[in-house]
């Protein structure tokens, strides 16, 4: 599975009519996974928003994953559901649904060694840098930190670096040898989507 850009989208960023458009630039961007978020959104709301952007990554050759809600995953026939801390353990996602892929958010050693028993295919690990995307974030790791636990993480499964990453600091990022980096606001806020993916993966060595 091809991990280097995750963009994450919350129902209610991007206008459900400017969805074809967007997508097909952040594929041209080299966007690889989609991720459904939606913290405020009902379940209907992610049902409706959420066929629209899974036929959407199935027609512009994207993963599509959905985070946190392993029924709407399922419900939508997704290709992965990541999960946090506080969500379903990955034993039981994997138990209920054993073909998805599985994401698990990690940001301390504790966490990670917490994965081994039931390793997900790859770690979120994070937040890198401070945030205004999620409050409860937690404190960012900064990249030292962040390269020590890169290491360990990666000798359990991938890992997909997230948190305030954008062009300016994305090549610190690519150092520590991630599989891949996960974004929001890098890629929400800009106007040119295709852009915005493009200069996140050109600053890898
Ligand atoms: N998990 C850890 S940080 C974060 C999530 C979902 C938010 C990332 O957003 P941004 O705008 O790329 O910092």
């Amino acid at each position: 599975m091809n991990l280097q850009l995750h963009v994450l989208i919350d129902t209610l960023t991007i206008p459900i009519d400017d969805l074809p458009r967007e997508i097909e630039s952040m594929g041209q961007g080299g966007a690889s996974v989609i991720q459904l978020r939606g913290k405020s959104a009902t379940t209907r709301q992610l049902l409706d928003y959420g066929a629209v952007l899974r036929e959407l990554c199935f027609k512009n050759h994207l993963t599509f994953v959905v985070n946190d809600r392993l029924d709407i995953a399922m419900a939508l026939e997704a290709d992965g559901v990541h999960v946090g801390q506080e969500d379903m353990p990955v034993a039981m996602v994997r138990k209920l649904a054993p073909s998805l892929t599985v994401g698990l958010s990690v940001g301390s050693v504790a966490e990670i060694d917490d994965a081994r028993g039931f390793p997900p295919d790859y770690f979120g690990l994070g937040p890198v840098f401070a945030t205004l995307s999620k409050n409860d974030a937690g404190n960012p790791l900064g990249i030292a930190a962040g390269l020590d636990l890169v290491k360990k993480a990666s000798a359990i499964a991938s890992v997909v670096a997230i948190g305030g990453i954008h062009s300016k600091n994305v090549a610190e990022v690519w150092k520590t040898r991630v599989q891949g980096i996960a974004v929001i606001s890098a890629v929400m806020n800009a106007s040119d989507k295709k852009e915005a993916c493009l200069s996140l993966l050109g600053a890898r060595d």
